[in-house]
């Protein structure tokens, strides 16, 4: 199989809404993101994935479109967006657009339509079911509450998986699906890199059936939408699949590129989930994550593609989250997070601030927090009798503002994000975590992952990280994240300690060359979250 340009590529993921401002309306904007290119460029990614930028009256902060076609303006201007994918290009970074085709916002003028004339062509773009005196059926909304809201005026229901503002497309309808494929080519011929598919497993529902996820037909719609589009350019998507697992994978990410290039397999994400509700959590067993990665490592080699990544904007930082955001530790603990990721086979995604070690958030207040998601929750479980304290413990652990608050430049007002009122407050510790204190750091996550891009794209162990083989590596220490990559006699082992207790080591390093190493030095002793790349001399 010959290389497919993805398969050597970095990713940054960045959620315009917190990254820059440059208007000082306390919103960050495309031309914020233009003026932080030449960082991105040094930073050495070449793909960055915007969250949503098209017009949306918020409701999910974009994940709710109005119009497919057009730019949302606290974020700029269509002009705007030309100039980012022709500046980024410049710099050899291709631009991948957020896919949201599962639901619009219900102020889409297909919805307006819906609900204006019943007979309208654009009833059927969306899920109606008569108003038998109750809900249609149990289904609810991933933000909690019923799946249906009535429709006064026609006395019927629609279907909503996410807010009552995102209603549900009805991608049985041939049209719905023509219009989304030629709004994705209208996007395509731009110059795009590609897209990134929200909840694309979505799509093929049969709510009746009580069926969201997967639905019968899920892989002939996204085959025809590959051959209808995709497959015209030499283009990246991913898709975000939350009910994926290995067998899955490897229909959506078959290397014929039938359907996506990879998508996003959650299955480590989930390990440290407790029952059905993602707010309940209990600690990581780190056997399971090893047994997880193993798995997807081997199981997809050769067949598909994995993407690798321990953020989003969905999901808590991961440093705070199974690492060691404390003062001491934090240095050691992202990049020993980092090397593990980036060192298997894969396209790496990172997570704004993530390069620089951000972490979680605190606030006092449910009110300082935005997302729909939590403050629903919070409602929710208020209603129910938990204990304030409980849910806010939740909200600290899993919430979603924790990936969101903005991104820490420097050490002035509002972290240099903006110089007007931040949207969302951000992280009081950006004193002493942000870009520039970073960077003059002699243990800067940003040099780190520096090093990791670096070497992923273009150093003599490129072609190992991209095609070795992965195996399991001979620690056998439950404390320690390890494993081999292979190819033709080079072996690489890759060791993270994922604790602060030291190991000894049973290796004699003299037969291995330090790759890299996230301490100054290297013995038969791991220090705390010590990572080491070493090669086989
Ligand atoms: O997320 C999919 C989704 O199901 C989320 O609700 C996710 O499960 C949850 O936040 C993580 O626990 C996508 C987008 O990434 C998210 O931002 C959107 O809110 C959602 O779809 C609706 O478009």
């Amino acid at each position: 199989m010959s290389t497919k340009w993805w398969q050597e590529a970095v990713v940054y993921q960045i959620y315009p809404r917190s990254y820059m401002d440059s208007t000082g309306n306390g919103i960050g904007d495309i031309q914020g993101i233009i003026s932080k290119l030449d960082y991105l460029n040094e930073l050495g990614i070449n793909v960055i994935w915007l969250s949503p930028v098209y017009a949306s009256p918020n409701y999910d902060n974009g994940y709710d479109i109005s119009d497919y076609y057009s730019i949302m303006p606290e974020f700029g201007t269509m002009e705007d967006m030309d100039e980012l994918i022709e500046e980024a290009d410049k710099r050899g970074i291709k631009i991948i657009m957020d896919l949201v085709a599962n639901h619009t916002s219900f102020e889409h003028d297909w919805f307006k339509e819906a609900i204006k004339d019943p007979n309208s062509k654009y009833r059927d773009y969306y899920i109606f079911r008569e108003n038998k005196g109750d809900y249609p059926n149990e289904l609810i909304s991933t933000f909690l509450g019923p799946a249906w809201t009535l429709d006064k005026k026609s006395n019927e229901y629609y279907l909503h998986l996410f807010t009552p503002e995102q209603p549900d497309l009805n991608w049985h309808n041939e049209a719905v699906r023509q219009d989304i494929y030629k709004m994705i080519n209208w996007w395509l011929d731009k110059g795009i890199g590609g897209f990134r598919l929200d909840v694309i497993d979505l799509i093929a529902k049969h709510p009746d059936d009580l069926i969201t996820a997967d639905g019968p037909e899920l892989h002939d719609y996204i085959k025809e939408m590959t051959k209808e589009t995709f497959s015209k350019y030499d283009v990246l998507t991913v898709g975000e699949t939350w009910s994926a697992d290995i067998e899955k994978a490897k229909l959506y990410s078959n290397l014929d590129e039938s359907e996506f290039s990879m998508i996003f397999n959650f299955s480590h994400i989930l390990l440290d989930q407790k029952g059905d509700e993602k707010w309940d959590y209990k600690d990581l067993d780190l056997s399971e994550l090893k047994e997880d990665f193993r798995k997807k490592q081997q199981e997809l080699y050769g067949i598909g593609w994995n993407s690798l990544f321990w953020n989003n904007h969905d999901l808590p930082r991961i440093v705070s989250r199974w690492g060691n955001d404390s003062p001491d530790y934090r240095y050691y603990s992202a990049t020993s997070l980092a090397t593990l990721l980036h060192l298997m086979q894969g396209t790496p995604y990172i997570y704004q601030g993530e390069e620089i070690g951000m972490t979680n958030v605190k606030f006092e207040r449910i009110e300082d927090y935005q997302d729909v998601e939590t403050i629903n929750m919070y409602r929710e479980r208020i209603e129910k009798g938990y204990a304030v304290e409980d849910i806010m413990d939740s909200i600290y652990k899993i919430g979603r503002d924790n990936a969101r608050t903005p991104m820490h430049w420097n050490a002035d007002d509002n972290a240099g994000f903006t110089v007007g009122n931040p949207w969302l407050k951000l992280n009081p510790n950006y004193k002493d975590i942000n870009v520039i204190a970073d960077k003059n750091s002699d243990k800067s996550i940003f040099k780190f992952y520096k090093k990791l891009i670096e070497l992923r794209r273009f150093s003599d162990y490129k072609d190992i990280i991209r095609d070795g083989t992965y195996t399991v590596g001979p620690i056998n220490n439950d404390n320690v994240f390890d494993y081999y990559r292979r190819i033709d006699d080079q072996e690489i082992l890759v060791i993270s300690n994922f604790y602060d207790t030291e190991i000894e080591l049973e290796l004699d390093l003299s037969n291995y060359n330090i790759v890299l190493n996230n301490y100054k030095e290297a013995n038969n002793t791991l220090k705390a979250y010590q990572a080491l790349v070493l090669e086989k001399k």
